[in-house]
């Protein structure tokens, strides 16, 4: 128990594989736990294996905020979560085709006027980040953006950011593993199902105000899912009304926060290394208008993502994964039911696959840098693979070119210290408060 309540850990998960190698096992209760810390471990089990461990624990707050498992990100694997996820993947998939690139310039360039607007005054952008970000998803989902003043999506991120927190929170977690706990009074428990309440009342709203806009017609995940419950065709088998509502907590909160953490992450490491920036912006000034398909012309700014989601795999263990047969990982016996840990966090910084594991270096990503694309697994793997991989590895390129192509981000000031790269872990890896000054390049 002592273990799992550390403020950060993944990294404390690191630790004990330096002392007890690249698979072990925590016992909680009566729940056993494998720990996997380096990324051939994890293919194995999540990609090679995958049928053995495509399962989700079960548990009793889980089933409370995933209304019972009915969720892609909760759900255990079975043929009917299967049908959901395909569904939802071709709807997101369809809804995103074509429109997902001019969806997120969209974004990026309404955030870049925002940042304009502050002038040379120190500013926290953790928010404009999620606004940037939760517009994608809501433009997917609905068709619908906000601005930041907005207290529909202030309501909904406060909201789903308490639930996330709260599910983390070891007060809770507790709950899963000593059942007799239940029948004590818990403060944060009573929050969380007060906030799980509330988030079902504004989703249910927004469905019920899309149902009656003219949007309902097509081209959005929430739109393909309708038609799908209605037709009642062979591939939407037992879809209800529930999945179409909990698709979208999956979306808006695997998401929004993920990706926002992460450009907050990049702006830090930036700070503290300014000649990134500059060579990024070197890149960029040949590209007018950077397509994501500019890519491959862009290998500075490439290898800058790459870095990024190496070093702070904003979902640093995943979401954890049960099996569901008896099955081995590297020769061990691995029971029915025993709970895996992907250590995403642990394998990007195996010392055996990357040199010098802990440093923020771009650079090992380029021609001969000697990274490694394929020990890179911030999305994890298998059946299980994040449902948004394509959304946030362009919305990661196309926000960061705009960003870099326009301002350059300088320390809040000579005393400041710069930003505390360690971070906090619960469910997402968040870096500590920090302001930064935005300063347009063209003003130079
Ligand atoms: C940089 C951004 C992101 C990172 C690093 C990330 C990472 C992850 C990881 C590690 C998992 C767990 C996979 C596992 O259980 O093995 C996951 C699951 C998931 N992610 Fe993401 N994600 C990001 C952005 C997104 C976006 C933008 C969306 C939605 C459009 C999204 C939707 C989901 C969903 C629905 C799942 C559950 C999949 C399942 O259980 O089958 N994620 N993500
Ligand atoms: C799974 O392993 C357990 C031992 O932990 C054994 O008792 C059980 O029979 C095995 N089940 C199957 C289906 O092989
Ligand atoms: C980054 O995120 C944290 C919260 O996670 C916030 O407090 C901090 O101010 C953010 N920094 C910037 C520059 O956005
Ligand atoms: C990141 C990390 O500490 N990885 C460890 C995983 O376990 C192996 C032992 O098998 C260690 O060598 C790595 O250091």
């Amino acid at each position: 128990m002592l273990d799992l309540a550390q403020d950060h850990l993944p990294i404390h998960l690191t630790a004990l594989a330096q002392r007890y190698g690249k698979i072990y096992q925590l016992n909680c209760g009566s729940t056993v736990m494998v720990v996997l810390n380096n990324s051939e471990i994890i293919r194995e089990a999540l990609i090679k294996k995958w049928t053995d461990f495509a399962g989700r624990p079960h548990s009793y707050t889980g089933d409370i905020v995933s209304a019972g498992g009915q969720t892609i990100s909760l759900g255990d694997f079975s043929e009917g979560w299967k049908a959901h996820r395909r569904v939802i993947h071709k709807a997101l998939h369809h809804s995103v085709s074509g429109s997902l690139h001019s969806v997120i310039e969209k974004q990026a360039h309404h955030l870049c006027q925002v940042l304009h607007s502050y002038g040379r005054k120190p500013v926290d952008l953790s928010e404009d980040f999620t606004v940037a970000a939760s517009n994608v998803i809501t433009t997917l989902t609905f068709g619908k953006t906000y601005e930041k003043a907005s207290e529909v999506l202030q309501d909904l991120q406060g909201c789903l950011n308490k639930i996330v927190s709260l599910w983390g929170s070891p007060w809770i977690s507790a709950l899963d593993s000593f059942p007799l706990l239940r029948k004590l009074p818990n403060p944060p428990f009573s929050q969380l199902m007060k906030e799980v309440a509330r988030r079902d009342e504004l989703i249910g709203k927004h469905i019920e105000e899309f149902k009656k806009s003219d949007q309902k017609q097509g081209g959005t995940v929430t739109s393909s899912l309708l038609q799908c419950v209605a037709a009642g065709a062979v591939d939407c088998m037992k879809l209800t009304n529930v999945h179409v509502h909990m698709t979208t907590v999956d979306l808006l909160i695997g998401g929004t926060e993920t990706t926002a953490a992460l450009l907050n992450w990049t702006v830090a490491f930036l700070l503290h290394r300014p000649e990134v920036q500059d060579k990024v912006y070197e890149e960029l000034r040949d590209v007018q208008h950077p397509q994501y398909s500019d890519r491959h012309r862009l290998p500075y700014l490439s290898a800058l993502v790459a870095e990024m989601l190496r070093l702070r795999p904003v979902a640093p263990l995943a979401v954890p994964h049960r099996a569901i047969r008896n099955s081995s990982i590297a020769g061990h016996f691995i029971p029915k039911d025993t709970i895996i840990i992907p250590n995403l966090y642990g394998a990007h910084h195996d010392p055996e696959v990357w040199d010098d594991p802990y440093s923020f270096k771009p650079e090992r990503f380029l021609e001969g840098g000697g990274g490694s694309l394929r020990t890179l697994i911030p999305f994890s793997g298998g059946i299980r693979l994040c449902l948004g991989e394509v959304v946030a590895k362009m919305e990661m390129f196309l926000f960061l070119s705009y960003l870099l192509q326009n301002f350059k981000f300088l320390p809040a000031g000579h005393e400041e210290p710069l930003p505390d790269l360690r971070g906090v872990a619960s469910v997402v890896l968040k870096i500590k408060p920090y302001t930064v000054i935005v300063e347009p390049r063209e003003s130079k």
